[in-house]
């Protein structure tokens, strides 16, 4: 056990061992706060749907001496010399890819998702042209051409959303906003979707109305990868993802793409809007895909989608509304309007009870942003951790308590299920933490 010299904190006095030896002897406190998240990371049930236990395996690649090296270009064409490792990095990394999604080619620079989008207009469009995406508060993502985001200042976002009645989208609607706005760019896909993605029904509406299709499939990567949602090869001109999602690798992103949209995404990316690739970030890209190509991520991939089916069959049976009626995927969007306790509110509860989601807009929601209608949850990482369908019925009674606790003002409640998470997570022990 390393002494520590700093003055404890919250943060400093619940790390038990010295994982990380160096930092803790150079910079305790620093140690003590990476120590405290993983200890938080161990103990509570984190059902945000876009995030994820990552393996000891990539983190040891993403935390890599692969970090000290410059690579600027690409594997064969660098404008560094030293890259007679990193090139055959890179190069496992874009092998991976292509060959796990299916895709002609892959570029796995992107510092992260935003980035990447970005790219994609910078590979197609110019300023003004016009990008059709689902919109922000449906369930779509920033970088879909919503107001805020550059991509939204930049260009000229058009929006389809989901249906009042369905809670989900309607292709009827999305084409004829493409007949009308002849978009250069549609995105599918989003952050907050409980429904699979029919990407051949918008490759069809894509290719009528000339526009390329960007399916951003970052939220259910790792469905895709495992066989546990539909692929959008063969729809999709152009595929963004994150890498940290279900797909279970480190911060960072791809983008695929078919053979003729390579070369424009290629320089998008570089020299069009990065520098030097994070090359650590490749290797553990590169680790995660390794993984992914497993049957044995397969069976998590399906084990995800079985335990937030199960999730939500639990809920609606405690009279929760969730969006669309339950879910095809790892996502599960619960309007909290009937509950009387509002998204923020019913989040920051369900936080003291140990239980992490993040509030969330629901479709046509009448309150603003920061303070929505709603709460976003997903089964990713519980998953990871082994927790299995037959657990899902608790999960919903503690997610019933709380809510009603928070209405209520019971913190007690609170503290109790808090309690009870705590035995879940301590009888599951997380992928690549050394405490749980
Ligand atoms: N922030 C991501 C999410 O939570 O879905 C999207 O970029």
């Amino acid at each position: 056990m390393t002494t520590r010299t700093s003055t404890p904190t919250a943060a400093t006095t619940d790390t038990a061992a010295p994982r990380h030896p160096a930092l803790t002897a150079s910079d305790p406190e620093l140690a003590g706060l990476i120590g405290a998240e993983e200890r938080l990371q161990a103990d509570t049930l984190r059902l945000i749907p876009s995030e994820n236990y990552v393996s000891a395996a990539v983190l040891e690649a993403s935390g890599s001496v692969l970090q000290n090296k410059y690579s600027e270009g690409y594997p064969g064409k660098r404008y560094y010399e030293g890259q007679q490792v990193i090139d055959r990095v890179e190069t496992l990394a874009i092998r991976r890819a292509q060959a796990l999604f299916g895709m002609d080619h892959a570029n796995v620079q992107p510092y992260s998702g935003s980035p990447a989008n970005l790219a994609a207009y910078l590979a197609f469009l110019q300023p003004g042209d016009t990008v059709l995406g689902m919109s922000l508060p449906m369930g779509g993502h920033l970088t879909h051409g919503w107001d805020v985001s550059a991509t939204g200042r930049w260009f000229r976002g058009v929006r389809y959303g989901v249906r009042r009645d369905t809670g989900r989208i309607d292709l009827d609607e999305v084409r004829d906003l493409a007949r009308a706005e002849r978009p250069r760019l549609i995105f599918c896909g989003g952050t907050a979707v409980p429904r699979t993605i029919d990407f051949a029904g918008f490759a069809e509406i894509a290719r009528e109305t000339g526009a390329v299709l960007v399916a951003d499939i970052a939220h259910i990567a790792g469905l895709i990868a495992g066989g546990a949602h539909p692929s959008p090869a063969g729809h999709a001109d152009v595929v963004s993802t994150t890498t940290h999602k279900t797909l279970r690798g480190p911060r960072g992103a791809m983008l695929l793409s078919t053979a003729e949209h390579a070369r424009a995404i290629d320089r998008a990316v570089f020299p069009g809007l990065q520098g030097g690739p994070h090359n650590q970030t490749t290797a553990a890209i590169a680790a995660a895909l390794g993984e992914a190509a497993t049957a044995g991520f397969c069976s998590y991939a399906h084990q995800v989608v079985a335990n937030a089916r199960t999730l939500a069959e639990e809920l609606t049976a405690r009279g929760f509304d969730l969006v669309s009626g339950g879910t095809d995927n790892h996502l599960l969007l619960i309007d909290l309007t009937d509950k009387d306790v509002s998204g923020k509110v019913a989040a920051k509860a369900l936080d003291r009870a140990g239980i992490v989601v993040n509030y969330n807009t629901v479709p046509y929601d009448p309150r603003k942003p920061f303070d929505p209608s709603g709460i976003r949850i997903g089964t990713p990482a519980l998953t990871s951790r082994g927790v299995p369908a037959s657990a899902m019925s608790t999960v919903a009674t503690w997610i019933t308590a709380v809510v009603e606790a928070a209405r209520a003002g019971d913190e007690a409640a609170i503290a109790k299920v808090r309690g009870e998470v705590k035995d879940l997570m301590d009888a599951h022990p997380a992928p690549g933490l050394p405490v749980s």
